[in-house]
Protein backbone atom coordinates (compact mmCIF):
# COMPACT_ATOMS: atom_id res chain seq x y z
CA UNK A 1 0.00 0.00 0.00
CA UNK A 2 2.86 2.33 0.83
CA UNK A 3 4.47 1.38 -2.25
CA UNK A 4 1.63 2.03 -4.35
CA UNK A 5 1.17 5.34 -2.27
CA UNK A 6 4.76 6.23 -3.73
CA UNK A 7 4.29 4.84 -7.04
CA UNK A 8 0.99 7.34 -7.24
CA UNK A 9 3.11 10.64 -5.84
CA UNK A 10 5.36 10.33 -8.41
CA UNK A 11 3.54 10.05 -11.36
CA UNK A 12 1.45 12.99 -10.27
CA UNK A 13 4.80 14.48 -10.18
CA UNK A 14 6.00 13.98 -13.18
CA UNK A 15 3.07 14.42 -15.09
CA UNK A 16 2.86 18.09 -13.14
CA UNK A 17 6.52 19.16 -14.48
CA UNK A 18 5.82 17.07 -18.19
CA UNK A 19 2.91 20.09 -18.00
CA UNK A 20 4.82 22.81 -17.18
CA UNK A 21 7.99 22.04 -19.48
CA UNK A 22 5.72 21.89 -22.30
CA UNK A 23 3.08 25.13 -21.96
CA UNK A 24 7.07 27.07 -21.41
CA UNK A 25 7.68 25.53 -24.81
CA UNK A 26 4.43 27.06 -26.27
CA UNK A 27 4.92 30.45 -25.14
CA UNK A 28 8.52 30.62 -26.68
CA UNK A 29 7.71 29.53 -30.08
CA UNK A 30 6.49 31.95 -31.30
CA UNK A 31 9.20 34.44 -30.46
CA UNK A 32 12.04 32.71 -31.74
CA UNK A 33 12.98 30.54 -34.78
CA UNK A 34 15.96 28.34 -35.01
CA UNK A 35 17.73 30.00 -38.12
CA UNK A 36 17.83 33.28 -36.18
CA UNK A 37 19.50 31.89 -33.37
CA UNK A 38 21.93 30.34 -34.92
CA UNK A 39 22.98 33.36 -37.10
CA UNK A 40 22.76 35.88 -33.84
CA UNK A 41 25.14 33.25 -32.30
CA UNK A 42 27.46 33.22 -35.78
CA UNK A 43 27.34 37.24 -36.19
CA UNK A 44 29.10 39.01 -33.22
CA UNK A 45 28.46 42.59 -34.64
CA UNK A 46 24.71 41.65 -34.19
CA UNK A 47 25.40 40.60 -31.05
CA UNK A 48 26.81 43.83 -30.04
CA UNK A 49 23.92 45.61 -31.81
CA UNK A 50 21.30 43.62 -29.75
CA UNK A 51 22.72 44.64 -26.57
CA UNK A 52 23.16 47.95 -27.53
CA UNK A 53 19.23 48.09 -27.95
CA UNK A 54 18.84 46.18 -24.56
CA UNK A 55 20.19 48.83 -22.98
CA UNK A 56 18.08 51.51 -24.30
CA UNK A 57 15.64 52.26 -21.31
CA UNK A 58 12.32 50.62 -22.12
CA UNK A 59 10.08 53.98 -22.75
CA UNK A 60 12.05 54.99 -25.41
CA UNK A 61 10.69 53.47 -28.64
CA UNK A 62 13.07 50.77 -30.01
CA UNK A 63 15.20 51.89 -32.88
CA UNK A 64 14.49 49.80 -36.23
CA UNK A 65 17.37 47.79 -36.68
CA UNK A 66 16.88 48.32 -40.87
CA UNK A 67 16.84 52.01 -41.07
CA UNK A 68 20.07 52.80 -43.25
CA UNK A 69 22.51 54.64 -42.40
CA UNK A 70 22.12 58.20 -43.41
CA UNK A 71 26.13 58.57 -43.90
CA UNK A 72 29.42 56.31 -44.71
CA UNK A 73 32.31 55.84 -42.25
CA UNK A 74 33.76 58.92 -44.08
CA UNK A 75 30.62 61.05 -43.32
CA UNK A 76 30.05 61.26 -46.51
CA UNK A 77 25.43 60.94 -47.36
CA UNK A 78 24.96 58.51 -49.61
CA UNK A 79 21.70 60.23 -51.07
CA UNK A 80 21.03 63.60 -51.00
CA UNK A 81 18.28 64.26 -48.18
CA UNK A 82 15.76 65.27 -50.12
CA UNK A 83 14.48 68.36 -48.45
CA UNK A 84 17.14 70.58 -49.48
CA UNK A 85 15.65 70.12 -53.24
CA UNK A 86 12.56 71.49 -51.98
CA UNK A 87 12.14 75.36 -52.09
CA UNK A 88 11.47 77.08 -48.33
CA UNK A 89 9.57 79.69 -46.95
CA UNK A 90 12.29 82.26 -45.99
CA UNK A 91 15.13 81.15 -47.87
CA UNK A 92 16.62 83.40 -50.68
CA UNK A 93 17.85 81.58 -53.61
CA UNK A 94 20.64 82.60 -56.41
CA UNK A 95 19.87 82.50 -60.14
CA UNK A 96 21.94 81.74 -62.91
CA UNK A 97 23.61 84.41 -65.13
CA UNK A 98 25.57 83.74 -68.47
CA UNK A 99 28.29 85.52 -69.00
CA UNK A 100 31.36 85.37 -72.02
CA UNK A 101 35.26 86.08 -71.04
CA UNK A 102 38.10 86.13 -73.53
CA UNK A 103 40.04 82.72 -73.67
CA UNK A 104 43.70 83.56 -75.02
CA UNK A 105 44.04 79.91 -75.04
CA UNK A 106 41.09 79.03 -78.01
CA UNK A 107 41.62 82.81 -79.06
CA UNK A 108 37.81 83.50 -78.73
CA UNK A 109 35.29 84.78 -76.50
CA UNK A 110 34.07 81.42 -74.39
CA UNK A 111 30.54 81.14 -72.21
CA UNK A 112 30.19 80.88 -68.51
CA UNK A 113 27.21 80.69 -66.19
CA UNK A 114 27.43 81.83 -62.50
CA UNK A 115 25.26 81.22 -59.61
CA UNK A 116 26.33 84.24 -57.36
CA UNK A 117 24.88 84.49 -53.38
CA UNK A 118 21.67 85.69 -53.44
CA UNK A 119 22.95 88.71 -51.00
CA UNK A 120 26.32 88.90 -52.84
CA UNK A 121 28.31 92.18 -51.69
CA UNK A 122 31.87 93.25 -52.86
CA UNK A 123 32.08 93.50 -48.97
CA UNK A 124 33.15 89.83 -48.93
CA UNK A 125 35.53 87.47 -50.49
CA UNK A 126 33.76 84.34 -51.43
CA UNK A 127 35.32 80.89 -52.09
CA UNK A 128 34.57 79.23 -55.95
CA UNK A 129 33.01 76.08 -57.32
CA UNK A 130 33.65 75.52 -60.56
CA UNK A 131 31.06 72.54 -61.77
CA UNK A 132 32.28 70.54 -65.04
CA UNK A 133 29.44 69.54 -67.01
CA UNK A 134 29.20 65.70 -69.07
CA UNK A 135 29.72 64.84 -72.12
CA UNK A 136 28.01 67.09 -75.23
CA UNK A 137 27.22 69.68 -72.66
CA UNK A 138 28.24 73.53 -72.31
CA UNK A 139 27.48 76.06 -69.93
CA UNK A 140 24.08 75.74 -69.91
CA UNK A 141 24.08 72.25 -68.64
CA UNK A 142 23.51 72.86 -64.77
CA UNK A 143 22.47 76.31 -65.35
CA UNK A 144 19.64 74.33 -66.45
CA UNK A 145 18.65 72.33 -63.45
CA UNK A 146 16.17 74.56 -61.55
CA UNK A 147 16.71 72.76 -58.03
CA UNK A 148 20.59 73.35 -58.10
CA UNK A 149 20.17 76.94 -56.92
CA UNK A 150 17.58 75.50 -54.49
CA UNK A 151 20.41 72.55 -53.18
CA UNK A 152 22.59 75.56 -53.16
CA UNK A 153 20.21 77.83 -51.24
CA UNK A 154 19.19 75.80 -48.18
CA UNK A 155 22.86 74.21 -47.42
CA UNK A 156 23.51 77.92 -47.17
CA UNK A 157 20.92 78.99 -45.16
CA UNK A 158 20.98 75.71 -43.00
CA UNK A 159 24.62 76.84 -42.18
CA UNK A 160 26.01 73.54 -43.85
CA UNK A 161 28.16 75.35 -46.03
CA UNK A 162 29.60 79.37 -46.17
CA UNK A 163 28.02 80.97 -48.92
CA UNK A 164 29.81 80.35 -52.34
CA UNK A 165 30.13 81.65 -56.04
CA UNK A 166 29.14 78.45 -58.69
CA UNK A 167 30.70 78.78 -62.15
CA UNK A 168 29.68 76.51 -64.68
CA UNK A 169 31.87 76.94 -67.59
CA UNK A 170 31.52 75.38 -70.83
CA UNK A 171 34.22 72.46 -70.89
CA UNK A 172 35.22 72.11 -74.48
CA UNK A 173 38.21 73.78 -75.09
CA UNK A 174 38.61 73.83 -79.11
CA UNK A 175 40.39 76.76 -80.82
CA UNK A 176 38.93 78.83 -83.38
CA UNK A 177 40.29 77.42 -86.22
CA UNK A 178 38.61 74.17 -85.42
CA UNK A 179 35.47 72.70 -86.80
CA UNK A 180 36.20 70.04 -83.81
CA UNK A 181 32.53 68.38 -82.04
CA UNK A 182 32.65 66.44 -79.52
CA UNK A 183 32.64 62.91 -79.83
CA UNK A 184 33.36 59.43 -78.99
CA UNK A 185 36.77 59.59 -80.27
CA UNK A 186 40.52 60.35 -79.50
CA UNK A 187 40.58 63.15 -81.60
CA UNK A 188 37.08 64.69 -80.51
CA UNK A 189 38.21 64.30 -77.11
CA UNK A 190 41.48 66.91 -76.94
CA UNK A 191 39.45 70.05 -76.57
CA UNK A 192 38.77 68.40 -73.14
CA UNK A 193 41.58 66.97 -72.29
CA UNK A 194 42.93 71.12 -73.33
CA UNK A 195 40.29 72.29 -70.77
CA UNK A 196 42.76 72.13 -67.66
CA UNK A 197 44.95 74.70 -68.72
CA UNK A 198 42.85 77.01 -70.24
CA UNK A 199 40.73 76.92 -66.32
CA UNK A 200 43.90 77.85 -64.69
CA UNK A 201 45.52 80.33 -67.53
CA UNK A 202 42.33 81.95 -68.58
CA UNK A 203 38.88 81.03 -67.02
CA UNK A 204 40.53 81.40 -63.27
CA UNK A 205 41.85 84.83 -63.58
CA UNK A 206 39.06 86.19 -65.23
CA UNK A 207 36.68 85.29 -62.39
CA UNK A 208 39.38 86.68 -59.86
CA UNK A 209 38.79 89.80 -61.62
CA UNK A 210 35.32 90.20 -61.99
CA UNK A 211 33.52 88.70 -58.69
CA UNK A 212 34.94 89.73 -55.07
CA UNK A 213 36.54 86.10 -55.00
CA UNK A 214 38.79 84.30 -51.92
CA UNK A 215 41.35 84.06 -54.41
CA UNK A 216 43.65 80.79 -54.29
CA UNK A 217 43.95 77.60 -53.15
CA UNK A 218 41.86 78.05 -49.87
CA UNK A 219 38.87 79.45 -51.75
CA UNK A 220 39.30 77.06 -54.83
CA UNK A 221 37.37 74.21 -55.22
CA UNK A 222 36.52 71.66 -58.60
CA UNK A 223 34.21 69.17 -59.34
CA UNK A 224 32.66 67.31 -62.48
CA UNK A 225 30.13 64.97 -63.32
CA UNK A 226 31.06 62.21 -66.11
CA UNK A 227 33.12 63.58 -68.85
CA UNK A 228 33.48 66.68 -66.32
CA UNK A 229 34.52 64.41 -63.89
CA UNK A 230 37.07 62.69 -65.85
CA UNK A 231 38.65 65.99 -66.78
CA UNK A 232 37.90 67.05 -62.73
CA UNK A 233 40.56 64.66 -61.78
CA UNK A 234 43.09 65.34 -64.66
CA UNK A 235 42.81 69.02 -63.28
CA UNK A 236 43.93 67.58 -59.88
CA UNK A 237 46.86 65.79 -61.25
CA UNK A 238 47.91 68.68 -63.35
CA UNK A 239 46.94 71.04 -61.01
CA UNK A 240 47.31 69.73 -57.51
CA UNK A 241 48.32 72.91 -55.43
CA UNK A 242 45.82 75.08 -56.91
CA UNK A 243 42.07 73.47 -55.51
CA UNK A 244 40.97 73.01 -51.65
CA UNK A 245 38.29 70.71 -52.28
CA UNK A 246 37.92 68.16 -55.35
CA UNK A 247 34.65 65.93 -56.53
CA UNK A 248 34.43 63.56 -58.79
CA UNK A 249 30.83 62.46 -59.43
CA UNK A 250 31.02 58.95 -62.40
CA UNK A 251 34.14 60.38 -63.59
CA UNK A 252 34.38 58.62 -67.32
CA UNK A 253 37.08 56.60 -68.29
CA UNK A 254 39.86 58.04 -70.19
CA UNK A 255 42.47 59.99 -68.22
CA UNK A 256 43.91 56.62 -68.17
CA UNK A 257 44.15 54.00 -70.54
CA UNK A 258 40.88 52.26 -71.07
CA UNK A 259 38.63 50.76 -73.59
CA UNK A 260 34.56 50.58 -73.63
CA UNK A 261 31.74 50.43 -75.65
CA UNK A 262 31.86 53.53 -76.65
CA UNK A 263 35.60 53.91 -77.58
CA UNK A 264 39.42 53.00 -77.06
CA UNK A 265 40.87 55.61 -74.85
CA UNK A 266 44.60 56.20 -75.13
CA UNK A 267 44.68 57.59 -71.61
CA UNK A 268 45.47 61.49 -70.84
CA UNK A 269 47.98 59.79 -68.49
CA UNK A 270 49.47 56.62 -67.71
CA UNK A 271 48.30 55.09 -65.01
CA UNK A 272 52.14 55.09 -63.53
CA UNK A 273 51.93 59.20 -63.74
CA UNK A 274 48.92 59.33 -61.71
CA UNK A 275 50.70 59.92 -58.72
CA UNK A 276 51.89 62.91 -56.89
CA UNK A 277 55.71 63.50 -55.87
CA UNK A 278 56.52 63.68 -52.51
CA UNK A 279 56.00 67.06 -50.72
CA UNK A 280 53.25 68.30 -53.54
CA UNK A 281 50.54 70.54 -51.75
CA UNK A 282 47.07 68.34 -52.53
CA UNK A 283 43.67 69.02 -51.93
CA UNK A 284 42.18 68.70 -48.47
CA UNK A 285 39.54 66.25 -49.82
CA UNK A 286 39.22 64.37 -52.87
CA UNK A 287 35.93 62.46 -53.62
CA UNK A 288 35.29 60.08 -55.94
CA UNK A 289 31.56 58.69 -56.01
CA UNK A 290 29.39 56.70 -58.21
CA UNK A 291 25.74 54.60 -58.40
CA UNK A 292 25.93 51.24 -58.17
CA UNK A 293 24.06 50.74 -61.47
CA UNK A 294 25.50 53.17 -63.43
CA UNK A 295 24.73 52.51 -67.34
CA UNK A 296 27.26 54.84 -68.83
CA UNK A 297 30.63 54.35 -66.89
CA UNK A 298 29.78 51.44 -65.17
CA UNK A 299 33.04 50.23 -62.85
CA UNK A 300 35.20 52.86 -64.44
CA UNK A 301 35.31 55.35 -61.49
CA UNK A 302 35.72 52.30 -58.99
CA UNK A 303 38.71 52.26 -61.41
CA UNK A 304 40.37 55.36 -60.60
CA UNK A 305 39.18 54.89 -57.32
CA UNK A 306 41.44 51.73 -57.15
CA UNK A 307 44.43 53.16 -58.98
CA UNK A 308 43.97 56.61 -56.25
CA UNK A 309 44.73 53.62 -53.42
CA UNK A 310 47.34 52.21 -55.13
CA UNK A 311 49.18 55.03 -55.86
CA UNK A 312 49.30 56.11 -52.57
CA UNK A 313 46.69 59.43 -53.50
CA UNK A 314 44.33 59.81 -50.23
CA UNK A 315 40.84 60.41 -51.74
CA UNK A 316 37.11 58.78 -50.64
CA UNK A 317 35.59 56.99 -52.48
CA UNK A 318 31.59 55.96 -51.92
CA UNK A 319 28.60 54.48 -54.08
CA UNK A 320 25.19 55.99 -54.53
CA UNK A 321 22.38 53.50 -53.76
CA UNK A 322 20.49 52.01 -56.98
CA UNK A 323 21.64 55.25 -58.83
CA UNK A 324 22.78 55.33 -62.29
CA UNK A 325 24.14 57.90 -64.52
CA UNK A 326 21.71 60.33 -63.52
CA UNK A 327 20.76 62.99 -60.82
CA UNK A 328 20.72 61.08 -58.00
CA UNK A 329 24.36 60.42 -58.12
CA UNK A 330 24.71 64.45 -58.60
CA UNK A 331 23.23 65.62 -55.86
CA UNK A 332 24.38 63.29 -53.97
CA UNK A 333 27.66 64.27 -55.07
CA UNK A 334 27.07 67.59 -54.83
CA UNK A 335 25.62 67.96 -51.63
CA UNK A 336 29.12 66.05 -49.74
CA UNK A 337 31.04 68.38 -52.11
CA UNK A 338 28.70 71.64 -50.85
CA UNK A 339 29.14 70.36 -47.64
CA UNK A 340 32.91 71.09 -47.52
CA UNK A 341 32.99 74.82 -48.95
CA UNK A 342 34.61 77.77 -46.46
CA UNK A 343 34.68 74.67 -43.48
C1 LIG B 1 33.25 57.20 -72.53
C2 LIG B 1 32.21 56.90 -71.67
C3 LIG B 1 31.45 57.95 -71.13
C4 LIG B 1 33.53 58.53 -72.85
C5 LIG B 1 32.80 59.55 -72.31
C6 LIG B 1 31.75 59.27 -71.47
C7 LIG B 1 34.78 60.05 -74.18
C8 LIG B 1 31.01 60.39 -70.94
C9 LIG B 1 29.75 60.34 -70.51
C10 LIG B 1 29.10 61.57 -70.01
O1 LIG B 1 29.72 62.63 -69.95
O2 LIG B 1 27.92 61.46 -69.62
O3 LIG B 1 34.02 56.21 -73.08
O4 LIG B 1 34.55 58.75 -73.74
Amino acid sequence: MKRMFLILVTVALSVCLFACGKSDDKAETPAETPKEETNMNENEPTKQAELTVTETPTDTPTPTPTEAPKTDENGMYLTCPTSYLTKKEGVSYGKFERHTYYSYYCNRERAYTILLPPDYTQDKKYPVVYLLHGIFGDENSFAGDAKLPILVGNMIAEGLCEEFILVCPAMYAAGDDTAQAPAFNAEACIPYDRFPKELVENLIPHINATYSVQEGREGTNIGGFSMGGRETLYTLMLYPELFKNVCAMAPAPGMTPAKDGFMEHPGSLQEDEVRFAEGTVVPDTIIICCGTRDSVVGKFPMGYHNLFEKNGIRHIWYEVPNADHDMNTQYSGMFNFFRLIGK
